[in-house]
């Protein structure tokens, strides 16, 4: 297992549509390996394979609370199937948008399908921090990033912060 580095905002890399995974066999089970230490290094509850740098289709995810035993989940080639028309504003932030924050209204509760770490098939709804991570995920996997749900201001503003913040770190290596 390793830890990768995470792509951060504006990396073009980032906007890129990932493919399906042909098949869920050892290969794609060490992505997701090395995908959940980077996501615990950073830390993060998700992570899309693309924020590696890897455009397949995949998610890790582990929502467990801090006191809790971890709880590792992974998706492979997942689909929203159904959606409902109530939405929930839930403050966002994103390992490739280091530092920032902002309020996005996504669908309540989506039902998904998805192919877990075995290859099996998954079929749930998903709601509350569980449906706006995934949602969230399921965005990277298309190119779309949260700060795109956000006003052209609000995106240009994030990425300049981000910009700065990166700016910074490099001038205090020196
Ligand atoms: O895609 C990512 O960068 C992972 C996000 C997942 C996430 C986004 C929005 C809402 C919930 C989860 C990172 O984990 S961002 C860090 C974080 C951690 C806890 C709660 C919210 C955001
Ligand atoms: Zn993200």
């Amino acid at each position: 297992m390793a830890v990768r580095d995470i792509l951060v905002v504006p990396n073009p890399v980032l906007k890129q549509v990932s493919k399906p995974v042909e098949r869920v066999d050892d290969s794609i089970r060490a992505l997701m390996d090395d995908m959940l230490e980077t996501m615990y290094a950073a830390p993060g509850i998700g992570l899309a394979a693309i924020q590696i740098g890897v455009p397949l289709r995949v998610i890790v995810m582990d929502l467990a609370g801090q006191d809790e035993e971890p709880q590792p989940r992974y998706f492979v080639n997942p689909e929203i199937l159904e959606d409902v028309d109530e939405l929930q504003p839930w403050e966002e932030g994103c390992l490739s948008v280091p530092d920032y924050y902002e309020e996005v209204e996504r669908p309540r509760r989506v039902k998904i399908r998805y192919l877990d770490y075995h290859g099996k098939e998954v079929v749930e709804w998903a709601e509350g921090l569980y449906g706006v991570c995934i949602q969230h995920e399921m965005d990277h996997l298309n190119g779309v990033l949260f700060i795109d749900h956000l006003s052209r201001l609000k995106r240009q503003r994030a990425i300049r912060k981000v910009q700065k913040a990166l700016r910074e770190k490099e001038t205090e290596k020196v």
